[in-house]
């Protein structure tokens, strides 16, 4: 993974979302959507460390981690819009993004609920005899869900190969991590023998090297390792919630984080020329993916609950 790479990535992200805030106020979207912006470094470091037969799971700020892991925008686009195109056919929308051909197990509105999917997943491959790896993407609002916490304690007690990475963006919603979460984050993990690093979420080059050391660590049977990446949530913690954003957020807090943009601190390390060039590339990429979403049809609204329950057959 290049340098270039690494920008393209964190470029994609931010452009993607910049674009979908846009089809939210247009009414495209409908619903709204929870904007991963300031956060990019931490999924393009992360998923850049995995294998296409690795496995994440991801919250209702996921869009992100899915684009990371591969998913088209234009699938993604389709999907916030519920158009048949959409990865998941439309029924998903923002929040519930799935591709099991890509190792994307689901995004979860339930907060902290998929740290054990993950777990579980992961502990089933291994019990296979393969070298799958599983990552659980969550905030620091997760750190204080019980299930959560169980997680924790089997996947160190049965050395299971997954990944915790806490996106530390300092709020759950409008609550600060500090009038939330007692004790430090990392120790919570250490509590249950897992080794825990505090990282800068704000680097791509520098989640991806932890990364890789958790990741390599996982494979080998060492069990899980959990990353605290420090990052900064830039924008509303959901397109719904503009007009509150300054009362729990000072400019300065805001203006700090914006001096620290992943997308910044990436870019700066590439030729200006080469820059341009993967910007070009990203614009031109998301003006298709955004016209083909745009020209997708709508389900029929009598095959409105098609998809969304498992057919007898299958049950049995
Ligand atoms: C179990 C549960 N409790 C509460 C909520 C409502 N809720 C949605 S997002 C959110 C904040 C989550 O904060 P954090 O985990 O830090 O993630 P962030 O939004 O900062 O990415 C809450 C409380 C929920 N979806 N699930």
């Amino acid at each position: 993974m290049t340098s270039v790479d690494l920008y393209r990535t964190v470029r994609l992200i931010r452009r993607f979302e910049e674009r979908a805030i846009e089809f939210v106020r247009s009414g495209e979207i409908v619903g709204g959507i929870h904007p991963y912006i300031g956060e990019e470094a931490v999924a393009a470091g992360v998923c850049a460390a995995l294998r296409p037969d690795d496995l994440i799971t991801s919250t209702h700020r996921g869009h992100g981690h899915v684009l990371a892991k591969g998913v088209n925008p234009a699938r993604m686009f389709a999907e916030l819009m519920g158009r048949e195109s959409g990865l998941n056919k439309g029924r998903g929308g923002s929040m519930h993004a799935a591709d099991f051909g890509l190792g994307i197990l689901g995004a979860n509105a339930i907060v902290g609920a998929a740290g054990s999917i993950a777990t579980g997943a992961a502990w089933a491959h291994r019990r296979r005899g393969r070298d799958v790896v599983a990552v659980s993407f969550f905030g620091d609002g997760a750190m204080n869900e019980g299930m959560l916490l169980e997680a924790f304690n089997l996947a160190a007690l049965w050395h299971v190969p997954v990944l915790f990475v806490c996106e530390n963006n300092g709020y759950a919603t409008t609550m600060p991590v500090a009038g939330a979460v007692a004790g430090s984050i990392t120790g919570r993990a250490r509590a249950f023998g897992i080794p825990a690093f505090t990282i800068d979420g704000q680097d791509p080059e520098k989640v991806l090297a932890a990364t890789t050391a958790a990741v390599q660590r996982a494979r080998a049977g060492k069990g899980p390792t959990f990353l605290e990446c420090l990052t900064h949530r830039l924008d509303a913690h959901h397109t719904f919630e503009h007009r509150a954003r300054l009362s729990y957020r000072s400019a300065e807090e805001l203006s700090a984080g914006w001096s620290r943009d992943p997308v910044e601190i990436q870019g700066a390390r590439l030729a200006a020329e080469d820059r341009a060039a993967v910007d070009a590339e990203v614009e031109a990429l998301l003006d298709a993916a955004a016209g083909i979403a745009l020209g997708s049809a709508h389900p029929d609204p009598a095959a409105a609950l098609e998809y969304l329950y498992a057919s007898p057959e299958v049950m049995r």
